[in-house]
């Protein structure tokens, strides 16, 4: 695969395709960036973005993750000693899913986000921004009901984090692209460069098809999930027979092969007895939901398959976390 189809493999959205282009051309120790607000758990969601740095150290990037406490702490997610003890938890959850260690950075927000220099430039941000503008961006990340004044400002530093990480590339969900957008129109404000970033697809909610899977509602799978949970939760997912269901539904189980099982296995087994046919394999994406489509792939084979491959991705991390505990 081309470097850059590697990189841009699965993203919903490329700002801007040239630019990511013209990184794809040397991408050799160029950096690479997420940011998470730290949990305990990781779920799938954190997994797809995880996919992607794993795409780019592929490709030979450096992978910088940054654990952003005091962003958590803007947005009301608990004391800052708490918030600590779950980053520390996430780095090691990382590494178990499969994150090189050699080639990831992980860094505290708290590192640099309350130096002098950093503050002054973060009050320019706010100068330069319009409070309409820093509401809009945080719309889909804002915890609870009420806008705080900590809504506003944390759009604005995560912005000012890709300048301060000294990043060549921003990566998130869906879910963070207006707060790229700002990124990109107000850092040449305060003099410095716009970066080219990428978005990962937000996956449906797995029972109904509709919205984005959370762990607020819903059904969310975690690295806590047993191999019988996992079983359990995928078999009552929603799986018609078609990619595209009708309306604003999705498949998820179709999903969840595309984004998390096929970027990390070179073939995929669906194991049936003789009677039904005898084993498949894939090699693809594409392949694989065809033959759903078509009826070759029975949906409740299709779904135990995914469960065995979603176990494997997060088993090691699940033992970690137990290590951890006990
Ligand atoms: C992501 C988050 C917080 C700070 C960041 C800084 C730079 C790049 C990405 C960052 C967390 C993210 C979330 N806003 O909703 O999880």
């Amino acid at each position: 695969m081309d470097t850059f189809e590697l990189l841009t493999r699965n993203a919903d959205e490329v700002v801007t395709e040239d630019e990511v282009r013209e990184l794809a051309q040397d991408p050799d120790g160029k950096r690479v960036y997420v940011g998470y607000e730290p949990s305990g758990v990781l779920h799938l969601g954190h997994l797809l973005t995880a996919n992607k740095l794993i795409d780019c150290q592929e490709a030979g990037m450096e992978v910088v993750v940054l654990l952003a406490d005091v962003h958590a702490y803007l947005n009301g997610k608990g004391t800052f000693e708490e918030i600590r003890e779950t980053a520390e938890q996430m780095r090691a959850q990382f590494l178990a899913y499969g994150l090189d260690e050699e080639r990831t950075e992980f860094v505290y927000g708290s590192e640099y986000q309350l130096d002098d220099d950093y503050a002054l430039d973060l009050h320019e941000l706010e100068l330069s921004t319009t409070l309409n503008r820093a509401q809009r961006a945080m719309a889909e990340i804002q915890s609870g009901e009420t806008a705080k004044v900590s809504h506003v400002v944390y759009p604005l530093m995560q912005a000012l984090d890709i300048e301060y990480l000294d990043l060549d590339l921003a990566v998130g969900g869906m879910d963070q692209r207006k707060v790229h957008m700002l990124m990109r129109e107000e850092l040449p404000d305060i003099g410095y460069e716009a970066r080219p970033v990428l978005h990962t697809p937000i996956v449906a909610d797995l029972t109904t098809g509709e919205g984005k899977m959370s762990s607020s509602e819903g059904v969310t799978i975690s690295m806590e999930d047993s191999a019988d949970e996992l079983e359990e939760k995928v078999n009552s997912a929603f799986c018609p027979p078609t990619r595209d269901p009708e309306g604003d539904l999705e498949n998820p189980v179709l999903e969840l092969f595309e984004y998390h099982v096929f970027p990390r296995f070179e073939e995929i087994l669906v194991e049936r007895p003789d009677e039904y046919g005898g084993d498949l394999a894939y090699a693809n994406y594409e392949s694989l939901a065809t033959d759903l489509e078509s009826g070759e792939l029975h949906p409740a084979d299709a779904k135990g398959t995914l469960a065995s491959y979603l176990d494997e991705l997060i088993a090691p991390g699940r033992t970690l976390l137990e290590e951890l505990r006990a």
